[in-house]
């Protein structure tokens, strides 16, 4: 049976599909560079948070915020395909927060931010976080104009990820290893998970916490009051 007709067509597909791909991004990468310029312009310390969904960004972020609070302003920019849950769970804490819903959507984009940043008004100085979607691949390929990348990874998610999701670690600046109270319960070994995380970017800067129970909370604390200047 004679498919080449079916073969051409789908080769043809995939090129176009590139195309839409590689215009989709550049368009991204402009709006990136629009909001990278607005952040040096004001001085402001911009990182994005990605990890799998419940990896701990939201609770890492709370217990972030209480421990800088009147040592920095901050601001939070969240991102969920939907509820408004996590912007209200910084909202408790006083601090400007603005809740992205990206609807199908598994990822945020540059544009995204540009409008959150025009409701938060952040002041100059501002170590502004953006909790992406919780997923391990997309949020990766969608610069926004962040100053550091950081990816979270739980210990209850094994310590075979960042093999299995190389990319998100290649292009993050640090890694955050959550959850650590939990080892004692788990077969993930953490020597193990950082050899792991290392061997798929050896330049990345990892920081150990349990956010819930607040271990490591103050290295990471003290890095980023150091880092925004
Ligand atoms: N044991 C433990 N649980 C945590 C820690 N950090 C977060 N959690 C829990 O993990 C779940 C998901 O956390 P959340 O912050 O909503 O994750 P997100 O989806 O990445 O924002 C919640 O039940 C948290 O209480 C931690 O350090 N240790
Ligand atoms: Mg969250």
């Amino acid at each position: 049976m004679d498919n080449h007709g079916d073969t051409d067509k789908r080769v043809i597909d995939e090129s176009l599909i590139i195309a839409v791909e590689q215009d989709i991004l550049q368009r991204n990468n402009e709006e990136a560079g629009r909001n990278r310029r607005y952040f040096e312009e004001k001085n402001i310390f911009c990182l994005n948070l990605m990890s799998s969904p419940g990896s701990g960004k939201t609770t890492l972020l709370e217990e972030t915020i209480r421990r800088l609070k009147g040592r920095a302003p901050v601001g939070v920019i969240e991102g969920d395909q939907q509820t408004s849950n996590d912007a209200d769970r910084i909202a408790a804490l006083d601090v400007p927060v603005y809740q992205v819903n990206t609807g199908q959507g598994c990822h945020l984009e540059a544009d995204m931010i540009n409008s959150a940043l025009s409701e938060i008004k952040p002041e100059d100085g501002t170590i502004l976080f953006i909790e992406n979607v919780g997923n391990l691949v997309c949020p990766a390929m969608y610069d926004l104009g962040e100053k550091q990348r950081v990816v979270i990874i739980s210990v209850t998610e094994g310590d075979d990820k960042p093999l299995k999701y190389p990319y998100m670690f290649q292009e993050s600046d640090i890694c955050v290893i959550n959850k650590i109270d939990l080892v004692p319960y788990l077969s993930t070994k953490m020597e193990v998970l950082k050899e792991n995380v290392l061997k798929v970017n050896r330049n990345l800067r990892i920081f150990e916490v349990s956010a819930a129970q607040g271990t490591g909370m103050d290295e990471w604390c003290r890095w980023l009051l150091e880092s925004r200047t």
